[in-house]
């Protein structure tokens, strides 16, 4: 199979590419716009894009040259994956050919990342030579790569050359002796080591690799495991100085720790946070710096939009058997990102004439804020069934706007048709997973569901489908303040009033 060379879509220059209103990407609105033209249609880096765009990793790098408790090199890269062996590990030449394919299948593919499932600068050769082939083959596609940091510095040139722009970094802490309770050992200069030396050591090289890139004008993202009694007193420290040093944005991930994983923290019952954990985290850091809270901890050979794994259909085998147009398929990856792009551009319009802001709602009483959940397959809307959802998108609406807090995965209970009685056990973790929020806005909800939501606090409401969140999620908002359910003033008071 000849393979072909990708067009370059451009960026539509016009317009805001900074996204919306009480978001990650309302601050990218005062980012200068070569910084926004490397973020906006990147899933990771941008919240607003992650509704639209998807990412895919090639296996291409199974070797690594640190340990971390929260691993087990059967499994993939905890750092940027969840657990789950590797479908296939590729070589470069297959990588590319991978990478194409799914370019024609899915337009909407914008960054190729090498995230393991080892550690990608652990395995030079490999790395760059699919970036090299992907520069000149496939220019369109943002290159991405994710590294615990350790050769970092050694591979500077080598990523600035193949136009790398955006480089993940995992750093769990600054203070080695907290780095001893996470690494027992990492490789240097031909030898094993161990403990504080070996943190102290992976530490500089972190720190070094950072301001080397950001010295280079190469976007970096900092990943850090919250692991609770190791490092959960010590992030904010740790947002504060990567802030400081110049990373673009801090992403916070639970630690995942299973047992069946046979990792060293999974064996000896070290616990991951709760979400409200997380997420007090997340603020605490959030006021050095633009946290993305979207992270799904994708496998190192995951494929589609974030929170989705398309990885079955792309074997190398059936990679082979394909017959593509690619010609035809690339005039089609164009012609979506320009509607993907023109839809983007009509919905800030849309959100710069409206102030998404219940300042607006006279009168003005104090408000709470209050924990939504939505169920959406992407596109920004509210377009998915409850019984079919998979995860909920939690958003916070409160008196200064409607922000996004993050996401929980869910069991989906219902297979078709407008009942959802079936998988009650199914449904039950819904509802504990939704803990906390007051309303669920999907596009269709059966009969059965209602009873047990609304027992649990959980209003169910499916009269927003299609319409954009943040829109659906103020209008409920202002409903919930026109019947009285939302004054934070203690009942006396409100009974004066
Ligand atoms: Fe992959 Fe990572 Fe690039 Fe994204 S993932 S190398 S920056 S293209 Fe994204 Fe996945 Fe989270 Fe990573 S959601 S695990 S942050
Ligand atoms: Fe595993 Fe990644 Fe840590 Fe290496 S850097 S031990 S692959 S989690």
């Amino acid at each position: 199979m000849e393979l072909p060379v990708l067009n370059n879509v451009a960026p539509d220059a016009s317009g805001c590419q900074s996204g919306s209103c009480g978001s990650t990407d309302d601050q990218m609105g005062h980012l200068p716009e070569h910084i926004r033209e490397k973020v906006f249609n990147h899933p990771c880096y941008s919240e607003e894009a992650h509704h639209y765009f998807a990412r895919m990793h090639v296996a291409v790098a199974p070797a690594c040259n640190i340990q971390c408790h929260y691993c087990n090199r059967k499994y993939d890269c905890a750092n940027e994956s969840r657990p789950g062996v590797v479908s296939e590990l590729h070589h470069p030449v297959q990588a590319v050919k991978k990478v194409l394919a799914v370019a024609a299948t899915i337009p909407q593919m914008t960054v190729l990342g090498i995230a393991g499932p080892g550690d990608p600068l652990a395995n030079p050769e490999r790395t760059f030579e699919t970036f090299r082939m992907l520069a000149e083959q496939a220019p369109d596609i943002k290159l991405c790569v994710s590294t615990n940091g350790l050769s970092l510095p050694d591979h500077i040139d080598e990523l600035a050359k193949h136009n790398i722009d955006h480089v993940t970094i995992t750093i769990n802490c600054v203070d080695p002796d907290v780095g001893a309770l996470i690494y027992p050992w990492i490789f240097w200069k031909n030898k094993r080591i161990k403990g504080r030396e070996a943190a102290a050591i992976l530490i500089e090289q972190q720190q070094k690799g950072l301001e080397m890139l950001v010295a280079r004008g190469i976007l970096v993202k900092v990943n850090s495991v919250l692991i609770p009694g190791v490092n959960d007193r010590h992030l904010a420290e740790v947002s504060r100085i990567v802030k400081a040093k110049g990373a673009f944005l801090h992403n916070v991930m639970p630690l995942i720790s299973e047992a069946e994983h046979g990792t060293f923290y999974g064996m000896t019952g070290q616990r991951g946070p709760t979400a409200e954990e997380l997420q007090a985290l997340q603020d605490e850091c959030s006021g050095d710096m633009n946290m993305m809270r979207h992270c799904r901890q994708c496998r190192a050979d995951a494929v589609g939009m974030l929170g989705e794994d398309r990885g079955d259909e792309f074997t190398m085998e059936k990679i082979e058997a394909m017959d593509i147009n690619y010609p035809e398929a690339m005039k089609m990856r164009a012609e979506i990102h320009a509607a993907i792009n023109e839809e983007l551009d009509a919905k800030r319009a849309a959100k710069h004439a409206k102030v998404h802001s219940i300042e607006e709602i006279r009168p003005k009483p104090a408000t709470r804020p209050v924990l939504m959940a939505v169920a959406t397959r992407g596109s920004g809307v509210i377009n998915e069934h409850f019984g079919h959802a998979r995860e909920f998108l939690i958003y916070e609406a409160s008196a200064s706007g409607v922000r996004f807090i993050g996401h929980r995965k869910t069991v989906a209970y219902c297979e078709g048709g407008d009942t959802c009685g079936d998988g009650m056990s199914a449904l039950d973790k819904s509802i504990e997973v939704l803990s906390g929020c007051e309303v669920v806005l999907c596009s269709k909800i059966g009969f059965e569901p209602w009873g047990p939501l609304e027992k649990a606090g959980i209003t169910p409401n499916g009269e927003h489908a299609m319409e954009p969140i943040e829109d659906a999620i103020l209008a409920v908002y202002e409903e919930m303040l026109s019947n009285g359910k939302l004054d934070a003033r203690p009942a006396e008071q409100q009974k004066v009033a």
